[in-house]
């Protein structure tokens, strides 16, 4: 086992309990028109890198690339000695090809203030905000960490670093002092770009007496970059610098200079299970090649009709390839709202569908449990027929779940498209196709074409038709992480030591008698209940499939008999009642569903579950809460009293 994974050694194969027989075929229309029909599986296999070298050339070169793939595993070099500017391709060049006016990006703050930015708007922004970098000594490979509420500069910002060279280090706005402090330490940054703060929850909330805080025991920060957006009072530093005084009187021209297809152009840090986080290394010409072709084909984008949206923060990896990268790349029109989903009312999500005719949502699990705990009426009252297709990232998506998003969310005639990915992938690897793949309401489908995965067991040999194990990717792919920034031996030792040869994402899969591929979690949350491996996700997904339970957390507590024992902690659906009985219900559902040996030992019904800022659940700390023992680290939480509230709720607990 890697290092970081530290799994069971006792671990095999992974029980394939949940059946599942609902099928999606995709609808007729959009089939006949889609970018990408079934040819293209047949092409990718056909060559591979023949077929990445067109998707490579969808954008726009100043020098083509040499040779398409360099691969001495475990590093890889994409397009080598091929020339680009990443900010150029989503920007200016759909300003030269008579696009200047077409909306980028249709801005909508939290408070009801709005903003719409042209293409040639965002050159002139971009321009100017790379201007004011190199005025404040930012260059080529230096290293900016940015640190910013959900406003049209966050998107500026990353372009342009992206347009000097310059390597951006996006830490989410939720992040504390320490945890910023540290990835700034580790990239060694010379600038933060940040605001006074953003708008959440229908409240100022401030983030510069973080970057404060953290940047006063930063040695390698020489200017502190502040947009005003909240009107906040801030304490002025000698470090800082207002934006409206330095961007608004720069040039609004800026030429930009091709970079190597290898330069760098972000990190981006993923907390791993232990340890520090690890800076993940993206590279400039890979990284744009993929995260715009799966845009495109996964979304089936359409840049003149559609109206694009991805409701995640610009903080994780869905917001850099799928709000910035991917969409501007392609020429895309997208929103970006910059609030919470239940400000000022729950169903502020559908109001602004309705309001920019929004064609394609991208959103994640948890959204949409959340959504389905609000209840159905909510988004019944507005007008949502402009919806074409439907995304779902960040976590499996439980059946239950990704039937009520197709059915109250999408009218009951978008595809769903369930796409596994990771910050280390750096775009789209495991996804149906909108208009060919007949969808599994909870599975990911196929590898896209160009993408060789397969599920392994522990001797890294495939699994049948019916089996699961580990998911493994079994060839290098454009837009994968170059390595851990300043720690080649971690990436090894991470991701390419487990089984030889292969990427080893730390997801356990499994496949259908059909072949198609279903996620079911990290391996390390992986449950062994008498001998069995039981995945996480799949009792989750059978709690969820109860009309009563709006989201399920399972994890697996030592356990004198079994090894382990189920416990799963539930949010009840908006009218159901905490009662009695609802325990002892529930573990006979899950018994009925998957077989009496995923029968959870312990049911609690609690208010809230302990996620990441991007949504994740954080079993980790439940079973601190489950095996009785202080709670861990908890740093990365979104909300940190949700804890409190959960242990709470425990009859035992200390
Ligand atoms: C894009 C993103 C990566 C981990 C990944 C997996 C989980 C993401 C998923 C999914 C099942 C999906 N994950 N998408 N699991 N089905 N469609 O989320 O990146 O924040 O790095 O997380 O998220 O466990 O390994 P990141």
């Amino acid at each position: 086992m890697a290092p970081e994974t530290p799994g069971r050694e006792t671990q095999e194969t992974l029980s394939n309990l949940l059946r599942e027989d609902r099928r999606f075929e995709p609808p007729a229309d959009l089939a006949a028109a889609a970018n990408v029909t079934a040819e293209a599986y047949e092409e990718a296999a056909q060559d591979r890198l023949a077929f990445w070298e067109r998707a490579a050339e969808r954008l726009t070169w100043e020098q083509r690339w040499e040779t398409a793939l360099d691969w001495k595993p475990p590093f890889a070099k994409w397009f080598v000695d091929g020339k680009l500017n990443v900010a150029y391709n989503c920007v200016d060049r759909h300003v030269e090809a008579g696009h200047g006016d077409k909306v980028a990006y249709f801005w909508e703050g939290e408070p009801g203030d709005s903003r719409t930015i042209t293409y040639a708007d965002l050159q002139k922004e971009v321009s100017k905000a790379a201007n004011a970098l190199t005025e404040l000594g930012v260059g080529k490979g230096d290293r900016v960490a940015i640190y910013m509420p959900m406003i049209p500069e966050l998107p500026v910002s990353l372009l342009a670093c992206a347009r000097i060279g310059a390597i951006h280090s996006v830490v989410f706005g939720g992040f504390s002092a320490t945890a910023l402090k540290s990835r700034i330490d580790d990239a060694d940054a010379k600038l933060v770009i940040t605001a006074d703060g953003g708008f959440r929850r229908g409240a100022p909330s401030a983030l510069k007496p973080t970057v404060d805080e953290a940047v006063a025991d930063c040695p390698s920060i020489e200017h502190v970059l502040v947009v005003r957006r909240t009107g906040q009072e801030v304490a002025q530093t000698d470090k800082d610098v207002w934006w409206h005084d330095i961007v608004e009187r720069q040039s609004a021209e800026h030429t930009p200079v091709a970079h190597d297809a290898e330069d760098p152009l972000f990190i981006l840090y993923t907390s791993g299970t232990t340890g520090k986080p690890k800076g993940i290394l993206h590279t400039t010409g890979g990284y744009l090649t993929q995260s715009a072709w799966t845009h495109h084909a996964v979304f089936d984008l359409k840049p003149e009709s559609d109206i694009y949206w991805c409701t995640a923060d610009i903080g994780w990896v869905t917001g850099h390839s799928y709000i910035v990268y991917g969409p501007l790349a392609n020429g895309a029109t997208s929103v970006i709202y910059e609030g919470t989903p239940d400000t000022p009312h729950r169903g502020r999500f559908w109001e602004i569908i309705q309001k920019y005719r929004v064609t394609i949502l991208y959103t994640a699990p948890t959204a949409i449990r959340t959504f389905m705990k609000w209840g159905d009426d909510i988004p019944a009252k507005f007008d949502m027929s402009s919806l074409r297709v439907l995304g779902s990232v960040g976590e499996p998506i439980n059946p239950e779940a990704y039937v009520w998003y197709r059915e109250h969310i999408g009218g009951d005639r978008t595809p769903v498209v369930d796409t596994w990915w990771q910050t280390e992938t750096g775009a789209i690897m495991i996804s149906p196709l909108p208009g060919v793949t007949a969808a599994k309401p909870g599975a990911a489908m196929k590898p896209l074409p160009g993408i060789v995965a397969d599920v392994v067991d522990d001797q890294a040999q495939s699994v049948p038709n019916g089996g699961g194990g580990f998911l493994v990717v079994r060839e290098p792919w454009p837009s994968m992480l170059r390595t851990i920034w300043g720690d080649d031996q971690r990436y090894i030792d991470t991701y390419w030591s487990r089984f030889e040869g292969f990427y080893f994402p730390g997801d356990g899969a499994k496949k259908d008698e059909d072949g198609d591929l279903w996620l079911l979690g990290r391996v390390d949350d992986v449950m062994l209940v008498s001998g069995h491996n039981i995945s996480t996700t799949e009792v989750e997904s059978a709690l969820v499939s109860h009309p009563k339970v709006a989201e399920a957390a399972v994890v697996g507590a030592t356990d004198p008999v079994t090894t382990q024992a189920i416990v799963s902690f539930v949010i009840l659906r908006g009218a159901a009642e905490e009662g009695e009985d609802i325990a002892k219900e529930l573990r006979d559902h899950v018994s009925k569903t998957l077989g009496p040996i995923a029968k959870p030992r312990q049911i609690l019904i609690v208010p809230e579950l302990p996620k990441t800022r991007s949504g994740k659940i954080m079993r980790r700390l439940l079973r601190d809460v489950a095996e009785n023992r202080s709670i861990g680290d908890v740093t990365t939480l979104a909300d940190s009293s949700v804890m409190k509230l959960i242990s709470e709720k425990l009859p035992s607990a200390a």
